[in-house]
């Protein structure tokens, strides 16, 4: 049979099964990434593991999201992985380095590689044609202690790229116009490979700002062949030894086919507050704008912010807006600089900051009470920026920079000649924000500061599992809404208790208190529980306030797996009908759990005042055993005993 570039992938890393769609398989992880949010509870698992060398070629734990340092919280947490890095033999990355995506894809990513990694915009570095999967920081620390990842061998959705773009459309209109094709659980089940003659006409850095907001899609991951594009972009950053060329087999097989035709794209906007509410800029009125933030993973490569620099040359930033830079990795911001770029985006009247995620994940920059947003960023989910009552709109840097000195979300192709950047024969990569492992570290030992606290670890399923329902959520809830992160918070990701207290804040401020009351319970959810990011946060919280199951209509991949790393059950509504018949405070109970999860027969819910309701398990005969000793590190340690 004819095969795709990601089942070649997943052939030339198989461990063990076989790569049929459905099939769980392990593969042999080539690549791990963490960020410090989620990085602190990698190293506290890996730590509990007693590893003495990872299993990984390479291993990285890049600083970039909590590096607003407004108390020793933070800065802890920095010395704690920096620690841990040099214990176990993996890179540090110093704060101010960048992003770690955009930083990953520079200096690492391989194509025909596999790297996993502890956020959900891992998949960016799909678009140097390797297999990049977000995960749990725990099925991070596993990677890299064993050398392997489990999953589902994925369904493959083919986009075929055809055409050409026109002036001032970019690549965050095509992923924003596939996300309004295809929608947030569009792509659940599936890795999106995408191929034809359009692709061509991509840059390395175009291809990953499509792979990076195919999370969005809720897709495994997104892929772009390897070809003479890669090479020229490896070739510049000085790494053309990792290039191999790698394509799909020509009339490969697929579950499912699209054709998109580039010339048919304009300039798009995903409206609030879901970044698949897209549409055409010129369709909708002129809005006037508050504020204009640029950069993140999605959007802050060399090629974005020159281009950027490029329309503000010369130009003035509105008087009523603020616009605000975040660079993508510390090279590009030493590029610009002596090119002179930077002192252009100065004189127009931009804030710069240094290269990290910052505005994206709230870490500073929140807007004003009822302001409008425009951000290049890939989730607009309502308070993620830091102001609930804000309203962001996803954009390509091109519509940005041109908004930002119009003060109105408009279309950028109204604007004359789009700026054409040239790239330099090299991109002069320095390594000074890199700190490699020494050769010799034997009795080395990690720091932990005051506010690091264990994590919660759960215990043996019990074959009848009840209490209340403390809340019940509707569709398309996101990890945000389940642990809200932003400047406040962040400084909490390696102290549960602490953020305990904010447990689905955006939706009740009392989670925290109901669950305490009644002695922990169940939560019920709509479509696509779970959403967006990959911290496993969203899952331990929930643990430590003693929730046993969530039942939804359905699941988001990797929340779904931190669930059952947890111990938490997730559980599937037989009859999506039956989610009307929850109400908060209902008494309900799983009968014959472990029986049922064994047999794998349906799972019998009973809720004292309403007929039994039927639910299902999806997941493998593995996910059954980890559930059965309370969580992943239960599960590995009896495997050790
Ligand atoms: C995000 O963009 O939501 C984050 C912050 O990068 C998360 C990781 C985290 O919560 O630490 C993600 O995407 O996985
Ligand atoms: Fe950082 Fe934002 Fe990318 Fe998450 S989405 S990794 S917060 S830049």
């Amino acid at each position: 049979m004819k095969k795709s570039l990601v089942y070649k992938i997943l052939e030339k890393n198989l461990l063990s099964g076989s790569v049929i769609e459905g099939n769980e398989i392990s593969i042999k992880v080539n690549q791990t990434l963490t960020q410090d949010s989620t990085g602190t509870m990698v190293y506290l698992q890996l730590e509990s593991m007693g590893i003495k060398d990872i299993k990984t070629d390479l291993s990285v734990a890049y600083i970039d999201h909590n590096t607003l340092q407004s108390g020793f919280e933070n800065a802890d947490d920095h010395e704690f992985i920096k620690t841990a890095a040099a214990k176990y033999g993996i890179i540090y990355s110093k704060p101010g380095n960048g992003i770690c995506h955009q930083l990953h894809l520079e200096r690492f990513a391989k194509p025909g590689d596999v790297l996993i990694g502890s956020d959900s915009h891992t998949p960016t570095c799909g678009g140097l044609g390797m297999i990049s999967v977000g995960s749990g920081g725990l099925d991070v620390a596993v990677a890299m202690a064993k050398g392997y990842y489990y999953l589902k061998a994925p369904k493959v959705l083919n986009i075929e790229l055809v055409g050409k773009l026109k002036p001032w459309v970019s690549a965050k209109d095509v992923i924003l116009f596939v996300l309004k094709e295809l929608s947030v659980k569009g792509g659940v089940g599936y890795v999106v490979e995408y191929s034809g003659d359009g692709v061509k006409e991509l840059s390395v850095t175009d291809r990953a700002t499509i792979t990076n907001m195919g999370a969005e899609l809720g897709a495994t991951t997104s892929i772009f062949p390897s070809d003479e594009v890669t090479k020229e972009f490896l070739i510049k950053q000085g790494r053309e030894k990792d290039f191999v060329n790698m394509t799909a087999d020509e009339d490969a097989v697929y579950d499912r086919k699209i054709k998109i035709n580039l010339n048919d794209i304009e300039p798009m906007t995903a409206m609030p507050h879901s970044p698949d509410n897209v549409v055409s800029i010129k369709d909708i009125e002129k809005i006037k704008v508050d504020q204009v933030a640029i950069g993140s993973c999605t959007n802050s490569s060399y090629t974005d912010l020159m281009k950027v620099a490029k329309i503000l040359k010369g130009k003035k930033v509105d008087p009523d807006v603020s616009l605000v830079i975040s660079p993508g990795s510390s090279n590009i911001l030493r590029m610009m600089s002596d090119n002179g770029a930077l002192g252009d985006l100065i004189s127009a009247g931009a804030r710069i900051l240094e290269a990290s995620c910052g505005p994206c994940i709230g870490m500073g920059q929140a807007p004003k009470t009822d302001a409008v947003s425009l951000r290049t960023f890939n989730r607009n989910f309502k308070g993620r920026c830091g102001t609930k009552s804000a309203d962001v709109y996803l954009i390509s840097p091109e519509t940005a920079a041109v908004s930002a000195v119009a003060g109105y979300l408009i279309d950028p192709s109204t604007s004359g000649d789009m700026p054409v950047i040239e790239l330099p024969d090299t991109f002069d990569v320095y390594e000074n924000y890199f700190i490699y492992p020494p050769i010799d570290r034997d009795g080395l030992e990690v720091t932990m500061g005051p506010n690091i606290k264990a994590f919660p670890i759960n215990k043996d399923l019990k074959e009848n599992v009840k209490g209340k329902v403390l809340l019940k959520t509707g569709d398309n809830i996101t990890t945000d809404d389940i642990m809200p992160s932003n400047a406040k918070l962040l400084p909490f990701r390696s102290n549960i208790p602490e953020l305990s207290k904010y447990c689905f804040g955006t939706i009740v401020d009392d989670f925290h208190i109901r669950a305490k009351e009644n002695d922990g319970g169940f939560v019920i959810g709509g479509d696509n529980y779970g959403q967006g990011s990959s911290r496993e946060h969203a899952a331990l919280v929930p643990l430590y306030l003693g929730v046993k199951a969530v039942i939804a209509k359905s699941f988001a991949r990797i929340h779904k797996a931190n669930l059952i790393n947890s111990g938490i059950i997730p559980l599937v509504l037989k009859n999506k009908e039956d989610y009307n018949n929850f109400q908060e405070l209902d008494e309900i109970e799983l009968v014959d759990i472990i029986e049922s999860l064994e047999n794998g027969t349906e799972i019998e819910l009973v809720n004292k005042t309403k007929t039994p309701i039927k639910l299902i398990f999806e997941g493998s005969k593995r996910d059954i055993e980890i559930l059965k000793c309370g969580g992943y590190l239960n599960y590995a340690k009896k495997l050790n005993d």
